[in-house]
């Protein structure tokens, strides 16, 4: 019996195309178990003088879209309590952490980090694209876990401006210094990247490093 051949129409819609960047920290030079202070702002543009055995950088350390800061500093340093370590970004000082995006952005995840075996607790906040009306917060209560383990976060929502991040530590009101890696974040690309993006995969592409 002969089939019939229908015709399929594709019906095609191009939306702006968004894909997914992530920064990793993992572009600035340390060597050995060294860190370094990055500033209370830390970006694409960002310049790091040399710092002893760590020398001068910058910029695009960062990828763009994306700026960190913490009144009280901010270091990437190595992460030291897991087996193989891997650069990660924390605050220096007991201050809030925050992520603001340039763009509003409508997707991002990243890594916490435990900083040692006692209970702490975090708290997000999601914030509008003012970056400062808060549209969303998220507490994760107590937890505890080995040092230099990290728990997956992530949040999808449009109109996302900024992320900040407090945290305490044993329940007392002093905050512990903050530990992130792997921030991810959705981006509209620029026209050039947004065709190939669009050509090859279209839509949300979220990359995520195989651990
Ligand atoms: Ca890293
Ligand atoms: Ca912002």
């Amino acid at each position: 019996m002969r089939g019939k051949l229908g015709v399929i129409l594709l019906a095609v819609t191009m939306a702006a195309p968004v894909y997914a960047v992530t920064e990793d920290f993992q572009d600035i030079n340390l060597a050995g178990t060294a860190s370094v202070d990055v500033g209370t702002s830390f970006n694409s543009s960002t310049l790091i003088p040399v710092t002893g055995p760590i020398p001068a950088q910058g910029p695009g350390l960062v990828v763009n879209g994306i700026s960190f800061g913490s009144p009280g500093g901010l270091r990437v340093a190595q992460n030291v309590g897991i087996v193989n370590p891997t650069q990660v970004l924390r605050t220096i000082l007991s201050d809030f952490l925050l992520i603001d995006f340039t763009q509003p952005i409508t997707a991002f995840s990243l890594d916490f980090i435990y900083n040692s075996g006692v209970t702490q607790t975090a708290h997000i906040d999601i914030l509008g694209t003012d970056d400062t009306t808060v549209l969303q917060t998220q507490n994760f209560g107590s937890f505890s876990g080995a040092n230099g383990q990290a728990f997956f976060f992530g949040v999808t929502k449009p109109g996302m401006g900024a992320v900040r991040i407090t945290e305490t530590l044993d329940g007392t009101t002093n905050p512990f210094f903050i530990t992130v890696d792997n921030v991810t974040f959705s981006a509209v690309p620029e026209p050039s990247t947004g065709l190939l993006v669009a050509t090859g995969l279209g839509g949300l592409v979220w990359w995520r490093k195989a651990r």
